[in-house]
C-alpha cells in the first residue's frame, strides 16, 4: 500500500543531520505512493525521538528543522532509524496514526507498516481486556502492543530473542504487512518481515562483499500461540526451554576477510526508489522471511522450511535509475495501474470475501444493514468513472436486494433539487472522496434524513468522513488522472456490498455462490487479458489513432463498460469517442453508422447476447465495420471480423474484464498521439471544484 524506509548505519560515523536527511530523501522518493502522514525517528542513548506530520514531506522536514534542541550534530557511529509515508486504511489521517506506533510510553517496541491486518479488531479487543491502552484508531498499533504482551508474559530470564517474538507476533497476525520493528530491550537491532507487501534491503559497504548472498536460517525455537485462544482465556504458551532459542550462523555475506565485522550501511524500504540512489546492491524478501540485523550482520530466518522456495536471497544490482523505478517498468503511472489490477482487486477483497464460505463481511456496513435492507430505495450518487461503476453494478444489486435503484450524476441531481427522503439510502462512490459536487450532493442527503454511505478510496476524505458508514476500497494509491483500478475496485466494492445486503434471501443463494466464485478467478482472469496488451497496441495505431471519432455500443451489463471505455477514450487521446446503448441504435444513433465510423461492439456471453447480435447486423448492414470485444470461446463471431477476445466471467462481473481493453486502447492512442498520459490536459485528478 505505501512507503517504509529504514537506514541503518553500523560502524560508518554519521551525524543526525545526515541520517534524519536520508530518511526524508527516501519519503519523498515514496511520497507518490500516498500522502498521508509521516514518521520520523532518530536515536537518543537507546531512546527513540518520533516525529510525525500529515502531509507532505516537507512538512515534517519543517517540523524537524523547527526543534531548536535537536543536536543535529550528534554523531553516531552505529544507528538504526526509520520512517513512513502513510496510505491510511484504518484510522483518519492525523498525527496520532502516524507510524510508527508505540507499545507503551517507553517505546518499548515501535512498528512502521504497510498493508493491512484484518484481524486487528480481534487481537486489540484481547489485548485491552489485557490492560494495554491503544493511543491511535489504526490496525498497526495492535502489532507493537501484541510485542509488548509477549514480551511481558515471559518470566525474568526467558525472555525470547527479538527474532523469536516477531515470529509470534506474525503468527497472529491476519491479512497483508510489511513492518520494520524496533525495541528499546534490543537496542540498535531491527527486525523487517514481510506477507503480502513489498520489503527489500540495500546493502552498501567500503568494501567488495564476499559472497552475493545470504542464507536463510531455519529451526530454533518454535513461536509460541501468543494470545488467547477461542475459548478466551488468553494463555501465553511459553517458548519451549528444551529448544534454545536460534542458533545465529554466520552470514557470510558481510564478513571482510579477517572475519571481523566491517562497516555497512543498510536501506530498507518497500521500492527500490527509496534505495537506488544510494546503492544498487539489493536484497528482495520474500513472504514469511523475517531479517534480523544486529552488529551490521544481516540473518534471514524462517518459520519454517518451504520446499518450493529458495533456501538463500540473492543480491541483486539494480538496473533502472531512479527516475523510471519511481513507476517501476512502467512508462506512466497509468499503465502501472492497469496492471497492479490483478493486485488490486485481492486488496480490495481481502479480508472481505470468504471464498470458502462464501460469505461477504464489510465491516463498514454492519450495523447499517438491517436500515439498508429496510428503505425504500437505493439512490447512487457520483460522477465520472464512479458514476459508472454505479451504473455497471444497478443491475445485480436490484436483482439480488430487489430494491428500487437509480443513479444520478451528482452535479443534475442537484440541479433538479432531486427529492430525498428519510427511508432512502443515499450511496456515494468517489475515489479521491473529494469530488465537490459529489459533496455537495452527500450534504444535500445529509439535510434530508437519508442514511449516506461512502465508497471511497481515501481514508479521512471529506466524504468518508462525512457518511454515516461506509467501504474503503483499498486500491492503493492511484496517481494517473484517468481512473482504472479505482473503476474496478469500486465496481467490486458494490457488487459487495450488494452480495453482503442478499446474504439473508435463500432464494439468491446460488446466484451469489457463482459470483463469489468468479470473484475468486478474478486475479487470474484481469492476467490474462493484460497479455492481450501488445495486440491491442498494434490494433489501436493501426486502426484507431487517426480516427476523428470511436463509437462504443452495448448493453446491460456492458452499458457502463461502453460509458467507461468512451470517456477514458475522451480523457486521455482527446479523440470524440461515445458509449451508445445498443438497444437504442435505431432510436437515432445508427444515422452515423457508415464505412468510415470505427465502432467497437461489445458482444459477451449473457442473455442479451441475441440482442446485441441484431445490433451488429443493425451495423454491419449499414456497411459498418465493427471490432468486437466478445469472449475467448465463442464460436459464433464470423472470421471477417476483427475481435478482442477476452476470458469470460458471470454476466454481472464480466464489465470488470472487458473494461480492461478499452482501458489499455485508450492508453495507446494516447501515447501515440503523443500526449502526457498521466496528466491529460484540462484534468485534475480531484475535481474539488463545482
Ligand atoms: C476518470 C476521471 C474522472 C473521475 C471523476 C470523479 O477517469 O478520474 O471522471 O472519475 O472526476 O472523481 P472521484 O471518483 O474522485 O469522485
Ligand atoms: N493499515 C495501516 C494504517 O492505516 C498502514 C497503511 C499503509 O500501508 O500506509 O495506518
Amino acid at each position: 500500500m505505501c512507503g517504509i524506509f529504514a537506514y541503518l548505519n553500523y560502524l560508518v560515523e554519521k551525524d543526525r543531520r545526515y541520517i534524519i536527511n536520508t530518511l526524508l530523501t527516501g519519503l519523498s522518493r515514496l511520497e507518490y505512493r500516498g500522502y498521508d502522514s509521516l514518521a520520523v525517528n532518530g536515536d537518543k542513548e537507546n531512546e527513540f525521538l518520533i516525529f510525525r506530520e500529515v502531509g507532505k514531506v516537507a512538512a515534517l522536514r519543517a517540523k524537524i528543522e523547527s526543534q531548536s534542541t535537536l543536536d543535529m550534530n550528534k554523531k553516531f557511529l552505529s544507528h538504526t532509524s526509520m520512517a513512513h509515508t502513510r496510505w491510511a486504511t484504518h484510522g483518519q489521517p492525523c498525527e496520532k496514526n502516524s507510524h510508527p506506533h508505540r507499545s507503551d510510553p517507553n517505546n518499548e517496541f515501535i512498528v512502521v507498516h504497510n498493508g493491512i491486518i484484518t484481524n486487528y479488531k480481534e487481537l486489540r479487543t484481547i489485548l485491552e481486556k489485557n490492560g494495554y491502552l491503544f493511543e491511535s484508531d489504526t490496525d498497526t498499533e495492535c502489532i507493537a502492543k501484541l510485542a509488548k504482551y509477549i514480551w511481558d508474559n515471559h518470566a525474568k530470564g526467558s525472555k525470547p530473542t527479538f527474532t523469536t517474538l516477531v515470529k509470534a507476533v506474525c503468527k497472529e497476525l491476519e491479512g497483508a504487512f510489511a513492518i520494520i520493528v524496533k525495541s528499546t530491550h534490543f537496542p540498535d537491532e531491527v527486525i523487517a518481515t514481510r506477507r503480502g507487501s513489498p520489503l527489500l534491503i540495500g546493502v552498501k559497504t567500503q568494501k567488495k562483499l564476499k559472497v552475493d548472498f545470504v542464507d536463510v536460517e531455519f529451526g530454533g525455537a518454535e513461536a509460541p500461540a501468543a494470545v488467547a485462544q477461542p475459548k478466551g482465556n488468553s494463555l501465553l504458551a511459553p517458548i519451549n526451554p528444551s529448544h534454545p532459542p536460534m542458533q545465529r550462523s554466520q552470514s557470510r555475506a558481510f564478513l571482510s576477510d579477517d572475519g571481523m565485522p566491517q562497516p555497512i550501511e543498510y536501506f530498507l524500504a518497500s521500492d527500490p526508489s527509496a534505495i537506488v540512489e544510494h546503492t544498487k546492491r539489493v536484497l528482495y524478501l520474500e513472504d514469511g522471511d523475517i531479517a534480523h540485523i544486529d552488529e551490521g550482520e544481516l540473518h534471514i530466518h524462517r518459520l519454517r522450511r518451504d520446499d518450493n522456495m529458495s533456501t538463500m536471497r540473492q543480491i541483486q544490482t539494480l538496473e533502472m535509475e531512479l527516475a523510471e523505478i519511481m513507476k517501476g517498468s512502467f512508462d506512466h503511472f497509468m499503465q502501472k495501474e492497469i496492471y497492479e489490477q490483478p493486485e488490486s482487486v485481492v486488496n480490495t477483497m481481502r479480508g472481505r470475501v470468504n471464498f470458502d464460505t462464501r460469505t461477504v463481511t464489510l465491516g463498514g456496513l454492519s450495523t447499517y444493514l438491517a436500515t439498508i435492507r429496510r428503505c425504500r430505495r437505493i439512490v447512487f450518487v457520483a460522477c465520472g468513472t464512479s458514476y459508472h461503476s454505479c451504473i455497471a453494478t444497478r443491475a445485480i444489486f436490484e436483482e439480488l436486494t430487489e430494491i428500487p435503484i437509480s443513479v444520478e450524476l451528482a452535479s443534475d441531481f442537484l440541479d433538479r433539487k432531486t427529492p430525498i427522503f428519510r427511508d432512502d439510502v443515499c450511496v456515494f462512490v468517489s475515489q479521491s472522496g473529494e469530488t465537490a459536487d459529489t459533496i455537495l450532493a452527500l450534504r444535500y442527503c445529509l439535510e434530508r434524513g437519508a442514511l449516506c454511505v461512502g465508497i471511497t478510496n481515501t481514508v479521512g476524505s471529506s466524504i468518508s468522513r462525512e457518511t454515516h458508514c461506509g467501504v474503503h476500497i483499498n486500491a492503493g494509491p492511484e496517481i494517473g488522472v484517468a481512473s482504472t483500478k479505482a473503476y474496478t475496485s469500486q465496481f467490486i466494492a458494490l457488487v459487495m456490498m450488494a452480495l453482503q445486503l442478499s446474504e439473508d434471501r435463500i432464494s439468491k443463494t446460488e446466484r451469489r455462490n457463482a459470483i463469489i466464485d468468479d470473484l475468486c478467478r478474478l486475479p487470474q482472469v484481469i492476467k490474462e487479458t493484460l497479455a492481450l496488451d501488445n495486440e491491442l497496441k498494434q490494433l489501436s495505431r493501426e486502426s484507431l489513432v487517426k480516427q476523428a471519432s470511436l463509437l462504443i455500443m452495448g448493453r446491460g451489463y456492458q452499458n457502463a463498460t461502453c460509458l467507461e471505455g468512451a470517456l477514458k477514450i475522451k480523457e486521455l487521446s482527446y479523440m470524440h469517442s461515445e458509449g451508445i446503448l445498443a438497444g437504442e441504435l435505431k432510436h437515432g444513433p445508427l444515422a452515423l453508422i457508415d464505412e468510415n465510423m470505427p465502432v467497437i461492439l461489445i458482444m459477451t456471453k449473457d442473455s442479451l447476447y441475441p440482442k446485441v447480435q441484431s445490433a451488429l447486423q443493425q451495423v454491419t448492414a449499414r456497411k459498418g465495420h465493427p471490432i468486437i470485444i466478445c469472449n475467448t470461446n465463442d464460436s459464433n463471431i464470423p472470421d471477417k471480423y476483427r475481435t478482442i477476445r477476452v476470458p469470460q466471467l458471470v454476466d454481472c462481473l464480466q464489465g470488470l474484464i472487458t473494461v480492461i481493453p478499452l482501458q489499455l486502447l485508450s492508453y495507446h492512442i494516447a501515447v501515440a498521439r503523443g500526449v502526457n498520459v498521466d496528466f491529460p490536459r484540462n484534468l485534475a485528478k480531484s475535481v474539488t471544484v463545482e
